[in-house]
């Protein structure tokens, strides 16, 4: 059996999965992958912070938390022409999909948020799906994107249950599911997922890749992020996640939610190719694209470029015809 049941599996049966030989695992997420989703084929989201620092509340690993002192320009909401401007290239450049990131902890009616369901519309009126991750969201304000255009709405669960607590203390996972809660209710597609190499153990690991199966409906994307530790926060000196811990969890998210985009996401700089190639090859079929992410850096354009060429991958914005045209440039050897 490759693809999972439909009824949730424990977080043993998981466990099971993702402790296996590593090239057994990978070997089955891949087998998996190719039943479901185009296995050549990444959709590529540009991600833009609308509004940077200052946020109160005190994630250990987030630079732009107000409770650590990280180097990092504060700016207040964004004018709507330059998010939009900031879209149009990012379509341009390739993205198909445009998400919005602000450093609050919630979204607050008023002026604010009326700007933000104009920026919504204007995104998606570029022919861009639409994202945005502000906090936590009640019934009507997620309603009142959806009715703006809003595609998909990424709001992290972010560790295990357990070893929550050790990251954040001024909000609950509780408070998150009711995020979700309110995001699935008004029809959004749900983009949630996770940190690793916060310092957890193997068991969070799994208990986060349990939670995140356990959501019902199972989320339609899911970022695995790994830590890209920032001086001046408590993490700046976490040791860096090794890459067979990625691949592992990747490969399980791959099994356990076999429909979901598994989105490689913040942390690719610290990735050699050949880790990034085993992430796709075990399923990773999403990735950001553009060189920073909302406040540090991501892999340049252009090494993405050729990496997508070594391994005949293409981006789902892109027409069949030119990646036709890509197979039959000369590929860069050496
Ligand atoms: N403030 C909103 C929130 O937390 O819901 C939205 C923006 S927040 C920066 C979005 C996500 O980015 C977080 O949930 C976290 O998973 C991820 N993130 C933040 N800082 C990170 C870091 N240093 N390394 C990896 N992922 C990070
Ligand atoms: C997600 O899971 N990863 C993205 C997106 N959702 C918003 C954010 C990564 C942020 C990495 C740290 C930074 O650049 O500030
Ligand atoms: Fe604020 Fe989001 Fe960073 Fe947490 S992750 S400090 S909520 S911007």
């Amino acid at each position: 059996m490759t693809a999972m049941a439909s009824q949730p599996l424990s977080r043993a049966a998981i466990r099971v999965i993702h402790d296996g030989p590593l090239l057994s695992l990978v070997f089955r997420a891949a087998t998996v992958h190719r039943a479901h989703h185009a296995p050549d084929t990444v959709q590529c989201a540009s991600l833009l912070s609308i509004k940077t620092g200052a946020c109160p509340e005190d994630c250990a690993y987030c630079p732009q938390s107000a409770h650590w002192n990280a180097e990092l320009e504060r700016e207040p909401l964004m004018a709507t022409d330059d998010v939009l401007a900031a879209a149009s290239r990012a379509k341009a450049a390739g993205a198909d999909r445009f998400c919005m990131g602000a450093a609050w902890r919630e979204a607050r009616d008023g002026r604010e948020f009326n700007q933000l369901l104009d920026m919504v519309a204007g995104v998606k009126a570029l022919g861009l799906e639409t994202c945005a991750t502000l906090g936590m969201l009640d019934e009507s304000q997620a309603e009142r994107l959806q009715a703006a255009g809003l595609d998909y709405y990424n709001h992290n669960l972010d560790t295990s249950p357990e070893h929550y607590e050790k990251i954040i203390t001024t909000r609950t996972y509780a408070d998150r599911l009711r995020t979700l809660e309110a995001v699935r209710h008004a029809g959004m597609k749900v983009c949630c997922g996770g940190i690793l190499g916060l310092g957890e153990g193997l068991e969070d690991r799994i208990g986060l890749i349990h939670a995140l199966a356990s959501l019902d409906p199972q989320p339609e994307s899911v970022p695995i992020n790994a830590l890209v530790a920032v001086a001046g926060t408590p993490l700046a000196d976490t040791p860096p996640l090794p890459w067979d811990a990625l691949l592992r969890a990747v490969a399980t998210a791959r099994i356990v939610m076999p429909e979901a985009y598994v989105r490689l996401s913040a942390g690719r700089t610290s990735l050699s190719e050949e880790a990034q190639a085993l992430c796709f090859l075990a399923g990773a079929n999403s990735i950001f694209l553009g060189d920073t992410l909302l406040t540090t850096p991501n892999p340049e354009p252009d090494a993405d470029a050729a990496l997508f060429q070594k391994l005949g991958l293409r981006m789902q914005g892109e027409s069949p015809a030119s990646a036709a045209c890509a197979e039959h440039a000369t590929p860069a050897h050496g």
